[in-house]
C-alpha cells in the first residue's frame, strides 16, 4: 500500500490530541502492526501490598495527566476494581482501597464474587466505569460515573444476566448512549458474540444488535470488545480479544474492526489474523497461561498514536503500541484473507 506524503499527514482520528500520549518508536525490523513495550510489565502484580494480581484495566487522560481504574485481585482472591492516577501512563499510584460506590439504592451496590474488567469512557461532561458485575452471584454489566477518580457514583445494572464486556462509545449515536456486551453464561462461557444496545438515559437498553461472532482459528470460541471504540474517518476503530481452545485450555488474542459510524452493528471490515496474541514470558505465565487481554487505548489524534492497554495472563498489565493508518490499513488487507 502507497500513500503519497499528503495522504499519510491526513487525520484519521476523530478526536482530540494527546501530546503526552505514552509512546515507542516501533523497534527496527519488528514487522507486526501492534508492538508491545520494552518497558511490559508495566504494572507489577505487586504493585500493592494487598494485590495477587493487577491486570485486564482501563486508563483515561484526566486533567493533563492520566487516571484509570484497575482490576486488582487481593491475596484472598476477591475481584475488586480500584482507582489510580499516573503522571506519564506509565508509573501508576493505585488506591489499596477499592472504589467505594455511592449508590441512590443501596441495593445496587450488593455484588457477590466480585467486580472486574472495567472499562472508562469519557461521554460528554464525565467519565463513565462499565466492568463486569457479580450481582447477586450472576455476572452483568455493572455502570457507574465519575467527575474525579475519587467519588464513584453507581448506576443501574445496564442489563439482565449473563453479561460481560460491556463497552460504550464516547458519544451519543443518533441521539442515544450506546454500548457493545457479550451476552454470556454463569462460568467460564464456551461461546460469546458481541452485540450492540442503545438507551435514551443509560437505564432503559434496547435495540439489541447482532455486531459480529466467533469465527475460526484465534477467534473460535468467543469474542468481547476491548477498548472504547475510537473514532475515525473510516469507521469505529474497535480493538476486540477473541478465544481460541486448545487441548491446554483458552487461548485469548486481539484483532480489531471497522464498524459504521452511524450503525455501528454494521461491521465494515474485521481482521481474520490476530492483531496480537499471548507470546512473551509475561503473556504466557501467570495465573491463567496464554492472554492478551486489551481493555483501554489512549489515542493522539494529531499523530495516530494508539497505546493500547491490556492485561497479560491475569497477573500484570502491559502497553502496547500502533499507529492508526497502518493499523486501518492492516484491517483492510487483512479482511480479504
Ligand atoms: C474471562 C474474564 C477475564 C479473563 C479471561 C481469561 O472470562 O474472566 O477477566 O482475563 O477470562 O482468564
Amino acid at each position: 500500500m502507497e500513500r503519497t506524503v499528503q495522504e499519510s499527514m491526513k487525520q484519521l482520528i476523530i478526536g482530540e490530541a494527546l501530546p503526552n500520549i505514552p509512546w515507542e518508536e516501533k523497534p527496527a525490523g519488528c514487522q507486526d502492526v501492534v508492538w508491545r513495550s520494552k518497558k511490559n510489565p508495566i504494572i507489577p502484580r505487586d504493585l500493592l501490598r494487598t494485590s495477587n494480581s493487577i491486570f485486564n484495566s482501563a486508563v483515561v487522560p484526566f486533567q493533563g495527566k492520566f487516571a484509570g481504574v484497575f482490576r486488582c485481585d487481593d491475596r484472598r482472591r476477591r475481584m475488586q476494581i480500584h482507582s489510580g492516577r499516573s503522571d506519564d501512563g506509565i508509573n501508576w499510584v493505585i488506591k489499596e482501597e477499592p472504589i467505594n460506590f455511592i449508590c441512590a439504592d443501596p441495593e445496587i451496590a450488593e455484588f457477590t464474587y466480585g467486580r472486574y474488567d472495567p472499562r472508562v469512557c469519557w461521554i460528554e461532561d464525565r467519565y463513565y466505569v462499565t466492568w463486569c458485575n457479580g450481582y447477586k452471584g450472576y455476572p452483568t454489566i455493572g455502570l457507574a460515573y465519575t467527575y474525579d477518580f475519587e467519588e464513584f457514583h453507581q448506576l443501574e445494572n445496564a442489563f439482565l444476566p449473563f453479561n460481560r464486556n460491556g463497552v460504550l462509545f464516547p458519544r451519543k449515536i443518533k441521539g442515544k448512549y450506546a454500548m457493545l456486551s457479550r451476552p454470556s453464561d454463569n462460568g467460564h462461557t464456551p461461546f460469546g458474540d458481541i452485540f450492540y444496545s442503545e438507551s435514551p438515559d443509560l437505564c432503559y437498553w434496547g435495540k439489541h444488535r447482532y455486531v459480529m461472532g466467533a469465527t475460526t482459528g484465534w477467534q473460535a470460541t468467543k469474542i468481547g470488545a476491548g477498548p472504547t471504540p475510537i473514532e475515525t474517518t473510516e469507521g469505529w476503530l474497535l480493538i476486540y480479544h477473541g478465544v481460541l481452545t486448545s487441548c491446554n485450555g483458552f487461548l485469548y488474542s486481539a484483532g480489531a474492526a471497522l464498524l459504521d459510524l452511524d450503525e455501528p452493528w454494521k461491521v465494515i471490515h474485521r481482521t481474520s489474523s490476530y492483531i496480537i496474541s499471548p507470546q512473551t514470558i509475561y503473556e504466557n505465565v501467570g495465573d491463567v497461561p496464554n492472554v492478551v487481554f486489551p481493555c483501554a487505548a489512549l489515542c493522539d489524534a494529531a499523530t495516530g498514536r494508539i497505546a493500547i492497554y491490556y492485561g497479560a495472563a491475569d497477573t500484570v498489565t502491559c502497553l502496547a503500541f500502533a499507529q492508526v493508518e497502518e493499523l486501518i490499513d492492516f484491517i483492510k488487507e487483512d479482511a480479504k484473507k
